[in-house]
Formats: C-alpha cells, structure tokens, sequence
C-alpha cells in the first residue's frame, strides 16, 4: 500500500458576482409583476400573493453577501431567473469541462506535475450537464491525460467522496496520481423564484491532486492520514430532475425538478451527524479534536458550521481555526470546502493537523484527515 498526499489544489472562480442586494432587487421586481398580473385572482383567493426578500435576511439566516455565477444577465433578468449558457457545438469543450480545465491547471502547477503524471481523472459534482460521455473524459482529452476518467455524484459530499476515491486507487497502486475536479454550476439548479432559497448557491471548480507520497515534489504537501465516509437517506433535500421527466408528463416544469430542501430540518439534522463523525473520525485514528488546528467545513451556512466545530471543540472556532468563504462564494455544493482549504493551506506549519469536510444532501457526509508535511 502506498502513501497518498494531496500535492495540489486549484480554483477557478467565474468573473461576475451578485450581491444579496442585487439578486433581491429582481426577486421583488417579479414578485410586483407577478402580484400585479395576479392581481384579480389574489383578490378572490384563487392566488396567494408573492412576498419580498430581503438582504439582510440573508445575511443574517446563512452568512452569505454575495455569490460568484457563470452568467449575471440571464439571472437578474427577472422575466427569465435563470442563467443564459448558450448550447455549445460538440466540437467545443463544455462549459463544465471548461471551468474544470481552468481549476485543474492550478492544480497541477501547484502540485509541480504535468498532465503525463497524471493516470486518471474524477469530476465529481452536484449536477452533470449531460447524460455521457462523461465530463471526466472530456477533462482527460482537454488535459492530454491518459488513462481512465469517470464521473461520480455525492452532492455537496462529491468531493469527499472523490478524495476517498482517488486515494484507494493511489494506495493500491492503480495509479501514480489523480486529478479530481469539482465543477459547480449550482445556478442552473437553482430556483431563482423561490425566496426561501434563490440566494443560497454560487458556481466555481475546484481540483485536487492526489498522488503517491514518494512521487510527490510539491511545497504543498498534505498526507492523506485516512478518510471516513457516511451516508443516510433523507428526502429533505431533493432534485427530482431526470431522464425520466419525460415519461411522466404530469411532472414536467414541477418545482421538484429543481432544488428544494427544508433548510430547517437540515440544519438540524446535519448538524450532530457531522460533529459526531469527525469526532468518531478522529477517535479511530487515536487523534485528539484539540489537535486539530483547521477544519475547513462545507460552506453552506455560517451558523451551522459554527455550531459544528462548537460541538467538536466545546468553545467558538475562530476564524482561522474554520475559514469561512461562503460569505462572498455562497454555497457552491461539492467546490466549497476545497474553496476554503485551497485559500486557507499555506500559513500552516509542518505537522499540523487539519479536517476536511462536507455534509449535504442524501444526506452525505465525508470526513478527510490531513497532515501537512
Ligand atoms: N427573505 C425574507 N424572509 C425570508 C426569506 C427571504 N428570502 N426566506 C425565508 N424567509 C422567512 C420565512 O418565511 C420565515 O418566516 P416566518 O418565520 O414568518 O415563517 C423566516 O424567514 C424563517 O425561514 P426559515 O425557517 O426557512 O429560515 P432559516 O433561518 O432556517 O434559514 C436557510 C434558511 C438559510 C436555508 C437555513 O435553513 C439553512 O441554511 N439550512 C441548511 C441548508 C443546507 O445546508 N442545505 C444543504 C443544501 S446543499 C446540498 O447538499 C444540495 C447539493 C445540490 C446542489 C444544488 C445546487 C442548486
């Protein structure tokens, strides 16, 4: 069995961002025409009327300012809410594969290796924008990587899940090192018109690299010390968007075929699941939660990654101790704890340990122990 490190992380962050205000500003622009189109049949109860959002209500129940997105117009656009990605011809790279390219370069130069030490490539993400061929062997053809690519979807989880992946395969020697990439365009999942979440997600990539520790040459050295994975079946948050969809008419265009959660039950079920198997994590591997001297947690909502780490340390995390980037990123499902590793790394000395960790919907919950060398 080999040794694994992660030698390399990347992040491709889109041009545009919206603030809470701007993306609230359209919301209540369609909220006013909806209600004034509506106006009649909300008179008679046939219709209940739309309320506003709120900025500060944002701010305030997850933490988020602003969000980075791959197209602005198409979104604040409040006849449409939805991003405009124009089809591409399959001569060109998809736009997935394009933000995947653009995180994985970083990657692989923060790492010190070019595509030919590179075996094998995992995109794994939230949503995959086309049924095959798989983004991964897209990624792997854009990169002039050879070996095997495939695709993988644990949700906000799928980046845990694919270090997991990618390291069982370092350590039994199937390949030298892995490229996985996490390209999010949770925008084109979003239901801009629903005010109980059109403000939680952003879009970005993020990429890995994790390779054999006696190849590895980078300055960016993090052992893999061992990985723990769970998962339990909720339907608190769902996406029912599928091949199926066509063959049920009656559930086309249904607000189902976006996201939709109970944000509340999740908060309140995630929140001990997760402190408990970090510490579970932890315990296995004889390591003790005041060691740990980062956890870099999924960011979908300030408060429950305060409660978190509160639980696991028994006093308030500062913000060194758990970075926090949702505030300008929002959630961006699967890229959002490396978003905070990949900025938060270098500060950290020799020997430090630190937690990885995702939670979301299936529920899905990966814990990475990491050790910087
Ligand atoms: N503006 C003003 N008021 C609002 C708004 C708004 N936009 N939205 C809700 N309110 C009101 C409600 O009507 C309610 O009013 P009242 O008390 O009068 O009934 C009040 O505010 C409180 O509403 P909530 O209880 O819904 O608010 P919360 O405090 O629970 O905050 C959150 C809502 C922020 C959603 C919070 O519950 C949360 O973050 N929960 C955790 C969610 C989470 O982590 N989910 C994980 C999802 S990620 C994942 O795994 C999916 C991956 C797939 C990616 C999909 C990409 C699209």
């Amino acid at each position: 069995m080999h040794n694994v490190v992660i030698s390399g992380t990347g992040l491709f962050t889109p041009a545009n961002s919206i603030s809470n205000e701007e993306l609230v500003e359209s919301f209540n622009a369609y909220v006013h025409q909806f209600n004034s189109d509506n106006a009649a049949a909300i008179e008679r109860g046939e219709v209940q009327a739309l309320t506003e959002s709120n900025a500060a209500f944002i701010e305030k129940a997850s933490g988020i300012k602003s969000r980075f997105v791959m197209d602005k117009d198409g979104i604040l656009d409040p006849q449409r809410m939805t991003p405009r990605l124009p089809e591409r011809s399959n001569d060109e790279w998809s736009v997935l594969c394009q933000m995947a390219v653009a995180a994985a370069e970083q990657a692989l130069q923060r790492a010190g290796k070019t595509a030919a030490d590179i075996d094998g490539v995992i995109v794994a993400c939230s949503n995959l924008q086309r049924a095959y061929p798989a983004i991964a062997i897209e990624v792997q053809a854009a990169l002039g990587i050879q070996g095997f690519g495939f695709d993988m979807n644990v949700a906000c989880s799928s980046a845990t899940f694919g270090i997991q992946a990618a390291c069982n395969s370092v350590q039994l020697g199937q390949a030298r090192a892995i490229l996985m990439v996490n390209p999010e365009v949770c925008t084109g999942h979003l239901n801009f018109r629903d005010r109980d979440s059109h403000f939680i997600f952003g879009d970005a990539a993020t990429a890995v690299i994790i390779e054999r520790a006696d190849l590895a040459t980078s300055k960016h050295q993090f052992e893999i010390v061992s990985t723990k994975l769970l998962t339990q079946f909720s339907n608190n948050i769902r996406n029912n968007f599928g091949f199926l969809n066509r063959a049920a008419e009656e559930g086309i265009g249904a607000r189902d075929k976006l996201f939709v959660q109970e944000g509340r039950k999740v908060f309140r079920d995630v929140c001990p699941m997760v402190a408990e198997l970090i510490a579970a994590h932890l315990e296995e591997n004889q390591l003790n939660v005041s060691d740990v001297k980062r956890f870099w947690l999924h960011q979908a909502n300030l408060s429950m990654n305060h409660l978190i780490v509160k639980k696991l340390l028994g006093r308030e995390a500062s913000v060194e101790e758990a970075p926090v980037i949702l505030d300008t990123y929002a959630n961006t499902s699967s890229a959002g704890s490396v978003i905070a590793f990949h900025k938060y790394q270098d500060d950290l000395a020799s020997g430090s340990l630190a937690v990885l960790s995702s939670f979301g919907a299936g529920y899905s919950i990966g814990s990475v122990l990491l050790r910087k060398r």
